[in-house]
Formats: structure tokens, C-alpha cells, sequence
């Protein structure tokens, strides 16, 4: 599945995030688009009150936006949803989905919008046109044949409020709580580890916490690739000297410095912000132990401080267990002398904590030589990130996937909170934990219901308002319902949204498993290979997209969307549709509804001639997060919902927040004895988003023109008897009786951990065994995987 646009290149990038290169891909991908002018002047009402909410990212959208509230990879977005490409079905007249399925993930989607709802026709192998009213009788049928355990209803992260709420209502008035969604393979580490931490489902920190900040440990999250709006955040913040502690496999040139291309005067002075004022390259799975390392420093200089008598919180007998015990107490004083009371705040501790003895005990017990060897960071290093935070008043833990998309992605979170329990980072001005989210309304589905598992849905309440017995039954995650489609246990896949065929693991099992579904439905904007490959009765129904004027039978529509930093905000859609016959997602929704259930309570179609009638009814379901939800919806700067822990009330078991050690530093596969096998983390390019490849340019890193490349250490390439641009086959080292093999890989030398390497995702999705997952959370463990190389026999023209 190559496509091949020019000739691959790999040079270093020397230029800065932003800047002109950013100004000029933006006109470049409006140009290829076909996006007409009226298009590109869209983009200056993205982000803004009463314009539309950006489709790309789930980054906060502020009260004061700058002029251009926008950033390359929104515009890419906007651009790619309003383009005037067509995959109409003279298109699909032309093209068996046999053939199709040779295509590369980009050039399907590169065919532009779908027009028309299509049924896909057994006789000539193509989607042909059918009748809305047609499509829903059908699926309707086929939905009421089966049971409702057989059936799993899809969400990816970009449907709004109100189609994400009725698309639950719907699966649970059918019976099903198979309610697989995009987030069990993003921040699933954080819904499961904030509550347990802090009693948090999401993360705590809000725009104004940038502004009174002293300190971002800034971990695992690529900025200028995924949320490159939050570099204005951080470029203000670094303006009033806040520093920038960076974990990262990569030097990202993100996190290296920035040109905001929105500023005239940095532009025409090419002016660059330096962004981490500290950066550590951590080995992909090295966080537990980097974090330990950070909390051990911290802990062992209090411990000295202690000990000498100059800490008011005297009295215990602690030995440092560091053998450098003159350099430990120069530390302890050094931090002890720009905050004279302490270097942990004990009073914090003993007032809103537990589980803090066993931890500090955990953070003593751990060998630097051992913590160095798993994190890949120096004691030096990690001392001075300790000291940096102790030295900081405030401060902010923003994270993202390299942190969650792991076998420990659970024990990641845990100890970011730990870190910021230490010190009261949490629940104060300029503080905070900010889970930095993915699809622009991920976070929002979960909000109103989304969720298989049935006790964070609120199911007594759904039932007194729309007289059915909801499911109780826990229901299938995305790592379960992989395993239902494999097995045949899974006989039907309605999709709100997505490509999940490409986005999950083990994707040659997947695709043999989907093609025995009995029925799939496809809500899209966009042909990806989850729709050309399909079941016995498969259906793609185009929707409209969030950018597009929504018109009902009470007029215009707006619909709403949750950000990053748990505001709401109302999204008004003005681009004229793609085509004349495309429904919105919940028209979609309720016409298969209507047709599955048959007579109900809901007003089915009052609620899409009016959406603000959805709103009432999500307010009625929660009426604290959405009171007066219709009166606030275009509030500036969104409406915040109530998160207790940002004010210190802890919802958890304990009613404190908690401490919680991890067993250990690093999973159980063990590689010591296999010194061929190298590390795995699978990465974003900055032309996708996700699964949709935009182009073959990676300019930040310096790739253009393919994307099947693996960046390897050099040691590692000679070590192995490899040379820099050799073509390799990578094989996943598991030993579970499968072979996984992705083959026609360029290596590439980059600055990157010994033992580590990197690689694209979806073109490795391949080689995850779906088994490779946090048992905790069921998140993919995308950024750690071991695997293999060997010599190719193929070449990248393959
Ligand atoms: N343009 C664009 N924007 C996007 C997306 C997109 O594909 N394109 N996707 C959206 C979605 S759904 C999401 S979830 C977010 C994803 O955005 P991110 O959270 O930034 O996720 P990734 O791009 O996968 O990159 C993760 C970063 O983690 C680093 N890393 C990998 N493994 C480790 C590790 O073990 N430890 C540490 N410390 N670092 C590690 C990598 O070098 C990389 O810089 O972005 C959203 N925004
Ligand atoms: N190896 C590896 N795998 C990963 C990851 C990784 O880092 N590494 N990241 C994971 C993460 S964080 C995520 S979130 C998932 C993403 O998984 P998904 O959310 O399933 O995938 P996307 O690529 O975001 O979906 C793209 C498709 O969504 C459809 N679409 C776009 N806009 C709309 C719309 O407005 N409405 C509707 N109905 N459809 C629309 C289009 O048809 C498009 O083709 O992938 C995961 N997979
Ligand atoms: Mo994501």
C-alpha cells in the first residue's frame, strides 16, 4: 500500500516551528485542495465565538483569540473537510472495492468528499447509490435480527455533544453498552488514572493556569505537530520566564523553538522562542523511572534538609541513600535557599494525601544506577529537573500519548501525579495536570455517555427520563471489540466517525475478522480502508462535516464541543455542504434509530429539526456540567465544567488524593539477553492526522516524500550491521506463534535513545499484537513495542 509522490529526502530541518515554511504549507494545502477563496477566509472565524470549532485538535479555544485563531495543522483540517474534491459515485461506478483495497490510505481520502449514501453491491464488487429512507429500513432490519451483544457502535473522537448523546441513547435503548470509542486507545491511561490519583476523570489545568505558571514539566506531547495553538500558550509563558522541562524519545523542533507565523514582527525578524529551557531524552517507557528519579532527588534532599535541622518539618531520621552525599546536600540546600520552608510541602501532604510514606520509601529504595539504565537519563539530569520544579512555585504537568499509549500508560499517569502531589501542584493557580487531548471532542463524548462501562453512564437517570431499562452490562473497548471481530463473537460495526480498521493493532487479523461481519455501517466524511473492506451488508453514509452550514427545519444548527481544559462551546457551521445530499450526523443517527426501535419516548425528529431541544435533553440528563447549556453556549471563551480536585475536593475512595507507587519501572519483557532487539514507539508525521495522511512531507524532521522510514540511534545502526538509508524488514519480537513483519523500511539516522527507534503509524499498526496492551486500561502499547530488523529484499518502490 505505497503511494509514491517524489523522491524520498532526509535531511536535518533547521528551520523553527511556525515561521514562514508553516505560512507556506498552509497556502500549499488550501492550493491542492481546490479550496476556493471563500474558504481560506473561513479560517479566521475557527476558534472564534459564533464561528466554527477547529475539526484537528482538542486544544482550548480562548475568550480573547488571537486575530487568527488557527495554526497549519487547523488549516490543514479546515481545508481537508472543505475541499471541492468529490468521491461521488461516478467515482465508486469506477472502482470495484477489490481494487480499492490496493489503494494507499492516502489516496483514498485524497478523493475528496463523499456525496452520496452507497450500498455496497455483491453482484459487481462496488458501492452504488441507494435512498436514505432505504439504507435505514435495511439496517434497521438487520439490526433487530441480531442480538445486541453481537453488535458494536463505534465513536471517534470528532462527532459533537449532541450526536455523541443520542448515538449512546440509541445503543442503549438497542440494548448494547458495545460502545468501543477512539479514546480507548488515546488517553484510556488518564480516564482510568486521574480518578484513582486525584478523583479526576480528565485533567484539572485551564487557560490561566498558563498565565500564572512558573513551571511546565512538559512530558511526552509533540506541540507543534498536535496542538500547535498551545505553542502560543507556552510562547507566553516562556515571554514571562516561565521554564520548559521537556521529557521526550525525540528532540521534536517544537519543543526546540518556535516563530509564531501569526506575528508580523516575529516573522519579518524571523525572531525564534526558544521553548524547553531543559530537555531530556528519555528512552520510549523510561518515564516511571525518569519521574522516580525526579521524585527521589526531591524526596532524599528533603530527607538531608531534615536530617541538618534547617527544615521546620524536622524530626525524622533519614539517610540519603545517594552515595554522593556532600553533592545531595549542596541540592537540598541550593533548593532549601530559594524556598526557605521546604522542598516537599509536607503541610499539602498531611492535609490532602495518603499514601505518601510507601511512596517517598519506593522513591528512597531505587538505585540511580537503576533508574539511569531504564530512563536513559544521568542522575545529573534528573537532579537538576528535580531542582528546577522544587525552585518553581507552580507547576503544570501537560502530557500526551508518549505517556498513555503504553503497557504501564496507567503507572505513567500515577506518577506524574506523584511528582505534582510533592509539591501541591495541584488544585492551585498556575498549576495542574493537563491531559493534552486528540480529536477535538474526544473528551466530550465521554461527557455525555459514551462509555462501555456501564457505572460512569448515567443510567438510573436515562431510564427515568426516557422510560427503558438501559443495559448493565460492562460492554466491549476497543481492545475487546478487536477481539470479538477476530473471533466472529462481533457480527455487526456501526461506526460514528473514524478508520478504525487502520487504527488499531494487529491489522492483517483485523482485516480477516471484518470481512466475516455480517453488517457494517459507516458514518464518514471520507473513503478510508474501514469502508472498503466490509461486511456481508455494508453501507457508507456521508455526513456533513462540522464546518458546514447545518440547515433544519427550525433553520441554521449549531452543535457543541468540549476542549482540552474541559470547556464547552457552541460550533456554528457556515461552508456550503459538499453536497446536496448529505445528512448530519444526528439525522444519521436518528433515522437508523427511528427504524431499529421502533415507537419510543424520544422525539426522535423534534430533537433534529431543533438541536438545542438535544441540549435540554443532555441538560436534563446533567443538570450541574450543563446548566443554562443553550443561554451559555457561545459564551467567550466556552463555559467550564466542575472539576472538585481543582479545588482540592478529592473524589476518590479515600476522599484525599493519592500517592500510588508502581511495582515497577518498566514492563515485563525482558531484553537483556536479546540485544538485537531495539524499542518500538510509533509516531505522527506533521502531514496526518491520524489515520489520514495529508502528504509525504515530515518537515519538522526533515522526511519528505515517504513515509516508510525507521529512525534509528547510529550506535544501533552499526551495532547491528546496518548503514544509514538501507532498506530493512521490521518483525515484532514477541513470542506468541505469530509472525508480524512490515517490510521496506529506510532507516534513518536521528537523534534518538540507544535501543530505541521510531517508526509511522497506521504503516506499522501491523505489528502490535492486539495482547500488547495496558492491562489496566486497555490502551495499545503504540509507543513501546520490541521488535526487530533484518536486511530487505525489497525496495521502497515495493
Ligand atoms: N496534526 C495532527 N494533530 C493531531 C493528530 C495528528 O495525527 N496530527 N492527532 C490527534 C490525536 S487523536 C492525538 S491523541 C494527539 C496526539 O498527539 P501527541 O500526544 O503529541 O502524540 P504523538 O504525536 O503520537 O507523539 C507523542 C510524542 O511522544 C514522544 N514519545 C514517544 N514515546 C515516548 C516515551 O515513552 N516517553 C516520552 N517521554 N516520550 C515519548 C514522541 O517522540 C512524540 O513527540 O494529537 C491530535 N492532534
Ligand atoms: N500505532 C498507532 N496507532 C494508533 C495511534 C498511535 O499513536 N500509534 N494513535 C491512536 C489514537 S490516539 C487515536 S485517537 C486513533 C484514531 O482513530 P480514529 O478516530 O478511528 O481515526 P481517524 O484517523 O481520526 O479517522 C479518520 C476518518 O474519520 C472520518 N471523519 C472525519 N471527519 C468526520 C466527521 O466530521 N464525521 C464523521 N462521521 N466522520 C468523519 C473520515 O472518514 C476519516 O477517514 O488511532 C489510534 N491508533
Ligand atoms: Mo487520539
Amino acid at each position: 500500500m505505497t503511494s509514491k509522490t517524489i523522491t524520498p529526502t532526509v535531511k536535518p530541518y533547521e528551520g523553527p516551528a511556525g515561521g514562514w515554511d508553516s505560512a507556506k504549507s498552509v497556502a500549499g494545502v488550501l492550493f491542492k485542495e481546490h479550496v476556493p477563496l471563500k474558504g481560506s477566509r473561513l479560517l479566521s472565524t475557527q476558534n472564534k465565538p459564533e464561528g466554527y470549532m477547529c475539526v484537528s485538535c482538542a486544544w482550548a479555544k480562548p475568550a480573547q483569540p488571537h486575530p487568527l485563531e488557527f495554526c497549519e495543522n487547523g488549516a490543514k483540517a479546515t481545508a481537508w473537510e472543505t475541499t471541492s474534491r468529490r468521491a461521488d459515485s461516478a467515482f465508486f461506478s469506477g472502482h470495484t472495492l477489490g481494487e480499492l483495497e490496493q489503494w494507499a490510505d492516502h489516496d483514498l481520502e485524497e478523493k475528496g468528499r463523499l456525496t452520496h449514501p452507497m450500498r455496497w453491491d455483491a453482484a459487481s464488487d462496488k458501492y452504488v447509490p441507494v435512498a436514505w429512507s432505504d439504507a435505514f429500513q435495511e439496517i434497521g432490519r438487520e439490526l433487530r435480527a441480531l442480538d445486541p451483544h453481537q453488535v458494536d457502535l463505534y465513536t471517534s473522537g470528532r462527532a459533537s455533544l449532541e450526536a455523541s448523546y443520542i448515538y449512546q441513547l440509541f445503543a442503549r435503548m438497542y440494548g448494547s453498552n458495545n460502545m468501543p470509542d477512539s479514546s480507548n486507545m488515546c488517553h484510556e491511561s488518564s480516564s482510568v488514572a486521574l480518578p484513582e490519583s486525584i478523583g479526576a476523570s480528565v485533567g484539572t489545568a485551564i487557560l490561566s493556569d498558563f498565565e500564572n505558571t512558573d513551571c511546565i514539566f512538559y512530558i511526552a506531547q509533540n506541540v507543534g505537530t498536535s496542538s500547535p495553538r498551545l505553542l502560543h500558550d507556552l510562547q507566553d509563558a516562556i515571554n514571562r520566564g516561565v521554564k520548559i522541562v521537556t521529557f521526550n524519545l525525540l528532540r521534536e523542533r517544537g519543543l526546540e523553538r518556535f516563530v509564531n507565523p501569526q506575528s508580523p514582527v516575529q516573522m519579518l525578524t524571523g525572531k525564534e522562542t526558544p521553548i524547553s529551557s531543559e530537555y531530556y531524552q528519555v528512552k520510549n517507557g523510561g518515564d516511571i523511572a525518569a519521574l522516580f528519579g525526579v521524585c527521589k532527588a526531591l524526596i532524599e534532599a528533603d530527607d538531608v534538609l531534615k536530617a541538618s535541622g534547617q527544615n521546620p518539618v524536622a524530626g525524622r531520621d533519614a539517610t540519603p541513600k545517594d552515595p554522593d552525599n556532600a553533592a545531595m546536600i549542596a541540592f537540598a540546600a541550593s533548593m532549601a535557599s530559594a524556598d526557605k520552608k521546604h522542598v516537599l510541602d509536607h503541610d499539602f501532604i498531611k492535609e490532602h494525601t495518603t499514601g505518601f510514606e510507601e511512596f517517598a520509601a519506593a522513591a528512597r529504595a531505587h538505585q540511580w544506577n537503576e533508574l539511569e539504565h531504564v530512563s536513559g537519563l544521568t542522575r545529573a539530569e534528573m537532579k537538576k529537573a528535580a531542582a528546577t520544579y522544587a525552585n518553581s512555585n507552580a507547576v503544570m504537568m501537560v502530557y500526551g500519548m508518549g505517556l498513555t499509549q503504553h503497557l504501564m500508560g496507567v503507572e505513567n499517569v500515577h506518577m506524574v501525579c506523584n511528582l505534582a502531589l510533592l509539591r501541591g501542584n495541584i488544585g492551585k493557580p498556575g498549576a495542574n495536570i493537563c491531559a493534552v487531548r486528540g480529536h477535538s471532542n474526544v473528551q466530550g463524548q465521554r461527557t455525555v455517555g459514551i462509555t462501555e462501562k456501564p457505572g460512569l453512564a448515567p443510567l438510573d437517570k436515562l431510564s427515568e427520563l426516557y422510560d427503558f431499562e438501559p443495559p448493565r452490562w460492562t460492554g466491549r473497548s476497543t481492545v475487546e471489540t478487536c477481539e470479538a471481530i477476530m473471533s466472529g463473537q462481533s457480527r455487526a460495526f456501526v461506526s460514528l466517525g473514524g478508520n478504525f480498521l487502520r487504527a488499531v493493532p494487529d491489522t492483517a487479523a483485523m482485516e480477516a475478522g471484518w470481512r466475516k461481519l455480517r453488517l457494517s455501517v459507516q458514518i464518514a466524511t471520507k473513503l478510508n480502508r474501514s469502508h472498503v473492506l466490509h461486511g456481508e451488508v455494508a453501507y457508507l453514509l456521508p455526513c456533513l462535516g462540522r464546518i458546514e452550514l447545518d440547515q433544519q427545519t427550525s433553520g441554521p444548527q449549531a452543535v457543541s464541543v468540549e476542549s482540552s481544559i474541559a470547556h464547552f462551546h457552541g460550533s456554528r457551521g457556515k461552508a456550503k455542504p459538499a453536497s446536496p445530499e448529505l445528512l448530519s450526523e444526528p439525522a444519521i443517527i436518528a433515522g437508523i434509530a427511528k427504524a431499529t426501535l421502533g415507537q419510543t419516548k424520544i422525539p426522535w425528529d423534534a430533537w433534529v429539526g431543533n438541536y438545542a431541544e438535544i441540549r435540554n435533553a443532555i441538560e436534563r440528563t446533567y443538570p450541574e456540567t450543563f446548566k443554562d447549556f443553550n443561554e451559555r453556549l457561545f459564551k467567550p471563551g466556552g463555559f467550564a465544567r466542575p472539576l472538585p480536585a481543582r479545588e482540592r475536593k478529592w473524589v476518590t475512595k479515600t476522599g484525599k488524593a493519592n500517592f500510588i507507587t508502581p511495582g515497577k519501572l518498566f514492563p515485563d519483557f525482558s531484553t537483556a539477553d536479546r540485544s538485537d532487539v531495539l524499542h518500538l514507539a510509533t509516531l505522527r508525521s506533521n502531514d496526518q492526522f491520524n489515520t489520514t495522511i495529508y502528504g509525504y512531507s515530515d518537515r519538522f524532521r526533515g522526511v519528505e516524500g515517504t513515509r516508510r522510514i525507521v529512525f534509528m540511534n547510529g550506535e544501533d545502526i552499526a551495532r547491528l550491521g546496518f548503514v544509514d538509508g538501507e532498506i530493512v524488514d521490521m518483525t515484532t519480537a514477541i513470542d506468541d506463534n505469530s509472525v508480524r513483519n512490515v517490510g521496506g523500511l529506510r532507516i534513518v539516522q536521528y537523534n534518538i535513545p540507544k535501543g530505541c527507534c521510531a517508526a509511522y503509524y497506521p504503516e506499522t499498526n501491523p505489528l502490535f499484537p492486539l495482547a500488547h496492551h495496558d492491562p489496566k486500561s486497555k490502551t495499545p502499547s503504540y509507543k513501546l513495542l520490541p521488535v526487530r530488523l533484518s536486511r530487505s529484499t525489497l525496495t521502497q518502490d515495493d
